[in-house]
């Protein structure tokens, strides 16, 4: 079976690393702050100092960091993935980070006789739990057509998209939906608050209606009990919007509800909110609404 490496275990890829040693790989993996990988190491997984000895100790290596900067520094310097790339080996990215930035990475892999895929994917922690994430692929498609089985592994629904820097890009366009839904779910449910209807009320008759998307049905409960821990803060929320605006310059299409959504979030963070899950942004318009929180 192939020698998997993983490189960022957070919330995604520390759980998808689990999915994989469930599936029966092998995984060796490395995070900035080893202590968040305790658990994975106790469930089997192979620990190495640096992405470098990740690279050298596997065939298809993948990353999932937080942003483009986090990228830079795992792949680049003396003990970065790139260092080690080889003929054969095989380069997954699944971080949401600047299309462009992931097409140079594809071609400095390209330089040393590797492959590089670019596989974001759409759901949150709850979706992969569920075994229902969706994975977008970036790449050639014969290096796809290899990996395929890890990847199924990891989500059942992988959508082949084109060449390198498209399946980030297509991700993108996706996740500011995200923000932009939960900018009109908060409005709506402020406005029937404030017109006299309990906040709980409003919410279950909105998941009951043909507006509740997956996304929403698991997340706008999180503006009645805030989770314990933050599925994808206001930060990350507010990088993927970035990522979408600089786009939108680049190609001349107006993003408009993306930018209300993105002054939300900017909002937020001057509360001091920058940290919690991005269903925060309820609580921001509720604020400035001048509901009280319950
Ligand atoms: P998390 O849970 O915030 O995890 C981010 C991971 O990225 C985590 O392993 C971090 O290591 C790592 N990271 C962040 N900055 C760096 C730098 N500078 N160098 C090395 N490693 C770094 O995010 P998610 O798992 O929810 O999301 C990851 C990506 O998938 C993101 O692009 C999303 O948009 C989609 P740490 O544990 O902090 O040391």
């Amino acid at each position: 079976m192939t020698n998997i490496g993983f490189i960022g275990l957070g919330e995604m890829g520390g759980r998808i690393t689990q999915r994989l040693l469930v599936a029966g790989y092998t995984v060796t993996g490395y995070n900035r702050t080893k202590a968040k990988a305790q658990w994975l190491m106790d469930e089997g997984m192979l620990w190495a100092d640096s992405p470098l000895r990740v690279v050298q100790a596997a065939d298809v290596i993948f990353t999932m960091v937080s942003n483009t900067a986090a990228l830079q520094d795992v792949t680049g310097g003396p003990n970065g993935i790139l260092a080690g790339m080889a003929p054969g080996k095989i380069y997954v990215d699944m971080s949401t980070v600047s299309p462009s930035f992931s097409r140079n990475l594809a071609a400095q892999v390209a330089d040393q006789g590797a492959k590089m895929l670019d596989v974001p994917v759409s759901g949150s922690v709850i979706t992969l739990e569920q075994g229902n994430l969706s994975l977008m692929i970036g790449g050639d498609r014969e290096t796809f057509e290899q990996i395929k089985e890890i990847l199924l592994a990891i989500g059942p629904k992988v959508n082949y998209v084109g060449e390198n820097g498209k399946a980030v890009l297509m991700k993108i366009a996706i996740n500011l939906s995200l923000a932009v839904q939960f900018q009109a779910l908060s409005e709506g449910l402020l406005l029937a608050e404030k017109g006299g209807i309990p906040r709980e009320t409003a919410l279950e008759v909105f998941l009951n209606s043909v507006l509740a998307s997956p996304s929403l049905k698991y997340r706008a409960p999180f503006i009645i009990n805030k989770p314990a821990n933050p599925w994808f803060n206001v930060n990350m929320m507010q990088k993927d919007l970035v990522l979408a605006q600089e786009l939108g310059r680049e190609l001349n299409v107006p993003l408009t509800s993306v930018a209300v959504a993105n002054e939300t979030l900017t909002m937020a963070r001057a509360m001091g909110l920058a940290e919690e899950d991005y269903a925060i942004m309820f609580e921001a318009l509720a604020r400035i609404s001048g509901v009280e929180q319950v």
